[in-house]
């Protein structure tokens, strides 16, 4: 299986997932600075993923899937007795899609666009960074009342998505200090040795763990 992901963006997401599950995927980079995106041999990427965006999992069959929480889903359920997602039809597993749809809706679409295009302008940026900040209080909260992961103590693709989506924060200027338990499972994150693993295929680290 390939995945198309662009460095320091979503698609580390399921690239931390596989990882995670011990799958080894293929990677090709996707240039999404250029208008069309293109692929590492310069193809247009819509080719790829009509929707023009990363990350896309190609399948052995060739066939494509998109959208990062289906994709980190499916990779999960490949290797089920890794535990990256509770079992299908469970409680867990609502909460784990619970959390899925919490970090895309209200915290990936609130730093993407409005903190990464100047163009929205900095009335905008307030609005998204206040938001950000109160769905990060809620967070706060529900690490207090459990944790260390979103789940309690199991590590699960939730928290690979919001280790990614919360990354963003210092480039953007979102100020991480008043959430310490937050910070500390976010830090808790990135020491695994899978999600280290995949900042350094991408370029975001440069030494192995
Ligand atoms: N709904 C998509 C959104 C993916 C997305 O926002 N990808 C961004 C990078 S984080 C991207 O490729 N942006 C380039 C573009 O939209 O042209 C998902 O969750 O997979």
């Amino acid at each position: 299986m390939k995945l198309y992901y662009a460095t320091g963006t979503c698609s580390l997401f399921p690239h931390i997932v596989a990882n995670e599950v011990g799958l080894s995927l293929d990677l090709e980079r996707v240039d999404i600075a250029r208008t069309p995106h293109v692929t590492e041999d310069g193809s247009d990427y819509s080719a790829v993923n009509p929707k023009g965006y990363v990350p896309a999992l190609r399948l052995d069959d060739g066939a494509i899937l998109t959208e990062g929480i289906a994709i980190a889903q499916y990779l999960a359920e490949l290797k089920p007795e890794r535990g990256l997602a509770p079992a299908l039809g469970t409680r867990e597993r609502a909460e784990l899609q619970s959390w899925l749809i919490f970090v895309a809706t209200e915290l990936h679409k609130l730093y993407s666009p409005w903190l990464f295009h100047p163009d929205y302008g900095a009335q905008a940026q307030d609005v998204a960074r206040r938001k950000i900040g109160e769905r990060l209080a809620f967070v706060e909260r529900h690490l207090a009342g459990g944790g260390p992961f979103l789940l309690g103590e199991r590590f699960t693709a939730a928290d690979a998505y919001l280790f990614t989506i919360v990354g963003w924060s210092a480039y953007t200027k979102i100020d991480l200090s008043g959430f310490p338990r937050l910070r500390a499972s976010l830090d808790r994150v990135g020491a695994r040795p899978a999600v280290r693993a995949a900042r350094l295929a991408e370029g975001l680290e440069e030494t192995a763990a």
